[in-house]
């Protein structure tokens, strides 16, 4: 296993400054409600991103691009102070390209996956909760095994590196009324990644 988990990483006053960061970021790139490829049916979680590139699903499939899907704008820049999270607990010198910002209103849940639109997994996916506290599924590599609850949550770093970059996981429910971070209450999740190949040597 090498899904490595933070409790309470980030301290309430931290917590506090990454969601004014944030609240600059959806300024620039309001959220928007993806669609499953295919059916186009709406996610529960809304979505928007920061960084180079962003992750964006729609009717014509889940992809990277470097522009909000409804603006046309470019994403606007990862806050400094996940660049350095990101430098802490990644283990690797080269910079994330994309951070999605997933938002769960109330009866929002997010179903079993695995994140594989990356070019390359040698990077691992660092994940921050802030808000309410999540059920988190994880499971192997494949869609059938065994999966074991955990909860995130306010201020929790999970990394997905190594033999797990490619796990199952998602999230069953958000506990709501468990933090009061969140003006309106709800979870915001963050996930950090590298998309194209770098130039580490655990890069190729
Ligand atoms: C969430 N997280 O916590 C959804 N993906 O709302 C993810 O989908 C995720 O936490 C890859 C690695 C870590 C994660
Ligand atoms: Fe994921």
């Amino acid at each position: 296993m090498s899904v490595e988990i933070y409790p309470e990483r980030l301290d309430k006053a931290t917590q506090r400054a990454l969601l004014a960061d944030l609240i600059s970021v959806v300024d620039e790139a309001p959220f928007f409600l993806p669609r499953m490829p295919r059916t186009g049916k709406p996610f529960s979680v809304r979505m928007t991103n920061c960084g180079s590139l962003g992750w964006v699903s729609d009717v014509a499939g889940y992809r990277y691009q470097p522009t909000h899907p409804e603006t046309g704008r470019p994403w606007p820049p990862i806050p400094e102070r996940l660049l350095i999270l990101w430098h802490e607990v990644a283990g690797i010198s080269a910079p994330p390209e994309a951070c999605l910002v997933n938002q769960y209103a109330a009866g929002a849940r997010m179903g079993l996956h695995q994140d594989r639109d990356e070019e390359t997994f040698a990077a691992p996916v660092v994940s921050v909760s802030l808000g309410d506290t999540a059920v988190f599924r994880i499971g192997g590599t494949t869609r059938k095994g065994p999966t074991r609850s955990l909860r995130l949550a306010s201020g929790d770093v999970i990394v997905f590196g190594g033999d797990d970059r490619l796990a199952y996981h998602g999230i069953d429910r958000v506990i709501a009324g468990s933090s009061s971070l969140l003006p309106e209450g709800g979870r915001i999740n963050l996930t950090l990644r590298r998309v194209t190949k770098f130039g580490d040597c655990k890069g190729r």
